[in-house]
């Protein structure tokens, strides 16, 4: 056999048992923002079957670009020990107890690799179009392409089945959009829906990222700005920590439920 030869089918092979190893997971992560990184890290250091599947070529979601293209994010107290956990370094403010600065590349970067590390796997390039939605329940994804959804091209999708379905999709929270729209649920608020996030109050809204946390319909979570929006939280810019403790506390609460 050829190198050329070699090499394509050793990538199409590897690829092909590892895509078909993900399509039964006990929990599917979308999107792969700085709360769905530190939420499947937990969850893959539990013994945990996880996979993220996230749009963009790169994860990391919001992390990368700092604040407005200034490729330094804050990070509170709070949030140190995870930092520490995933190897990130970090430097205190002099002047303003309390917050710490890091480098977001760095960030980035070093959660996706713990990520990884820890035995979740990483789809990358993938959009999350759908849910399957069965017995009253979320069952998993579907899954498309990114280049796919972006050409508009009339491709048929595949589907993942998972135990529990974690919507890290950020602002927009698209899967718990999805459900609410597709399969008509009722969502664990005051009103049954989404409420939409709030404006910017920087304390407030990284409170009420950890604080909305949690599960909105039998086996299906958010985290992060995901959640915020879910619950109308405030939103906060480059400040981190609240993403990186609401990825702990969803990874709690998910093993919990799959009693790990
Ligand atoms: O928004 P994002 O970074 O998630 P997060 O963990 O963190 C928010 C912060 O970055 C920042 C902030 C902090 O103060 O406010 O915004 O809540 O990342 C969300 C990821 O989900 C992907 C998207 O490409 C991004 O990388 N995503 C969104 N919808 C889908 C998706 C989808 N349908 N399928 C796959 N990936």
């Amino acid at each position: 056999m050829s190198s050329e030869n070699l090499i394509s089918s050793a990538i199409v092979r590897k690829f092909c048992g590892k895509l078909l190893d993900g399509l039964k997971l006990d929990v599917a992560i979308v999107g792969g923002g700085p709360s769905a990184l530190v939420a499947a890290r937990d969850l893959g250091k539990r013994g945990l079957k996880v996979a993220i599947f996230e749009r963009k070529l790169a994860p990391g979601g919001g992390t990368w670009g700092g604040g407005m293209l200034f490729n330094e994010v804050v990070v509170q107290d709070e949030a140190l020990p995870i930092l520490d956990d995933f190897g990130i370094r970090h430097e205190i403010i002099a002047d303003a107890p309390g917050y710490h600065t890091l480098d977001s590349v760095e960030m980035a970067s070093g959660l996706i690799f713990g990520a990884l590390q820890s035995g979740a796997k990483i789809f990358n390039s993938v959009s999350v179009e759908d849910i399957v939605f069965k017995d009253g329940k979320v069952n998993g994804l579907v899954i498309n392409w990114t280049p796919v959804e972006r050409l508009g091209m009339h491709v048929d999708p595949l589907t993942v089945i998972a135990d529990c379905v974690l919507d890290g999709t950020g602002h927009p929270s698209e899967i718990i959009r999805l459900a609410t729209d597709k399969a008509k649920i009722k969502l664990d608020t005051p009103t049954g829906a989404i409420l939409g996030e709030k404006p910017m109050w920087v304390d407030n809204g990284e409170a009420s990222t950890v604080a909305n946390t949690r599960e909105y319909f039998p086996g299906l979570f958010a985290c992060g700005m995901s959640a915020n929006n879910v619950m109308g939280g405030y939103r906060m810019g480059p400040v981190f920590g609240g993403m990186l403790l609401s990825g702990r506390k969803i990874a709690g609460l998910i093993a919990s439920r799959c009693g790990k």
